[in-house]
């Protein structure tokens, strides 16, 4: 027990001088299971956010969109695969995680159980979505853990071109017809305020932050995230010409920063509990495209353990 305690003393005093921590460093045991818990959540996120894109990809309006749309969702795929591999170096089996995914045990973010029914939806998701995830992902290339700090660097240079098309796509809508500009209108309505509740609960409703920070694992809460992004995000609406769904938006010349208006948490805790828009349709399609690959698994394991044999027999001869 004592040395327990000091081991964790040393562990806290190692991630106090910035050091990173690596898979074969002892780590107490909440760590690791808060990281396997994170970080798998945020790999189902990313393979989740594919489904609301890709309900665009056969109807993108050119063959230059669809090229970007089809390369950015591919990327939320690799973003998903680096992130199952930086939590198996804890000990996680993969098997186990998605199978965790697929009965609803496991989290994904909230903001992917949103229906995308127009093309604006596209850019409203590039700008709004991948600009609320780089905000939080920036500070997770400095996070304490080596493997998903290093993954993160990766994911958060693809992460800034996904906003980049977002911000394209909404660029164009706003400065086209009527039509147009009334879609992308639509769109910043309807996904604002998801988009807000993808940072989680405010920092005093949110267990797992003040652990998570003392770790460094997270190097700055829900809620100063959340402002962040509103701050940087309200002049980008400005200068789309667009208007922000919140009456109570307004710039705080003491605070420097914009006040905004009451999110609706009711929402979002049914969102996370199952109980949104679209729920049950990402997890059956998450079902059935794993069904459907079975055979590629299959193939893939019965190569894999042929070569295996084939080694085997070369070493012995
Ligand atoms: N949705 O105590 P906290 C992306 C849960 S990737 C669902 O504050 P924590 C790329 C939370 O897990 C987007 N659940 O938790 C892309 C916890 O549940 P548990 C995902 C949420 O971990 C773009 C409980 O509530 N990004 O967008 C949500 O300290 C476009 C209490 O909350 C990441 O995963 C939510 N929004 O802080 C792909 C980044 N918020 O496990 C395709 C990494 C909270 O105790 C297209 N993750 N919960 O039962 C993080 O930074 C953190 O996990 C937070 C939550 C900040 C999300």
């Amino acid at each position: 027990m004592g040395e327990s305690h000091s081991l964790e003393e040393r562990f806290q005093a190692y991630v106090d001088a910035e050091n990173k921590i690596e898979p074969k460093d002892w780590m107490p045991e909440r760590y690791r299971k808060t990281l396997i818990r994170q970080i798998s959540q945020h790999a189902h996120s990313e393979v989740v956010g594919m489904l609301p894109e890709s309900n665009w990809i056969t109807r993108a309006p050119s063959l230059r969109s669809k090229l970007i749309l089809l390369a950015k969702v591919q990327d939320e795929a690799g973003h998903g695969l680096y992130l199952y591999s930086a939590a198996e170096t804890l000990g996680a089996d993969r098997k186990d995680m998605i199978d965790d995914l697929h009965t609803g045990k496991a989290k994904y973010s909230s903001i992917f159980n949103y229906p995308t029914i127009s093309w604006a939806d596209m850019g409203a998701i590039g700008w709004l979505v991948d600009g609320a995830a780089i905000a939080n992902q920036v500070m997770l290339c400095r996070t304490s853990y080596g493997p998903y700090s290093r993954a993160m660097v990766r994911i958060c240079k693809e992460e800034s071109f996904h906003q980049r098309q977002g911000y394209e796509i909404m660029m164009r809508l706003a400065k086209g017809t009527p039509e147009q500009i009334a879609m992308a209108q639509d769109a910043l309505n309807r996904w604002w305020w998801p988009s807000i509740m993808m940072f989680g609960p405010r920092d005093e409703d949110s267990p797992n932050s003040a652990q998570s920070m003392k770790w460094k694992i997270k190097r700055k809460s829900n809620d100063e995230l959340r402002q962040e992004f509103i701050d940087k995000t309200v002049p980008q609406a400005e200068f789309l010409g667009l208007t922000i769904p919140d009456p109570d938006l307004k710039w705080n010349e003491e605070t420097g920063h914009y006040d905004f208006g009451e999110i609706n948490w009711d929402e979002f805790y049914q969102v996370i509990k199952g109980n949104g828009p679209c729920n049950k349709q990402r997890l059956d399609d998450r079902r059935n495209a794993h069904e459907a690959g079975e055979w590629v698994r299959e193939a893939a394991n019965a190569y894999a353990e042929k070569e295996a044999q084939r080694r085997k027999e070369g070493n012995a001869a």
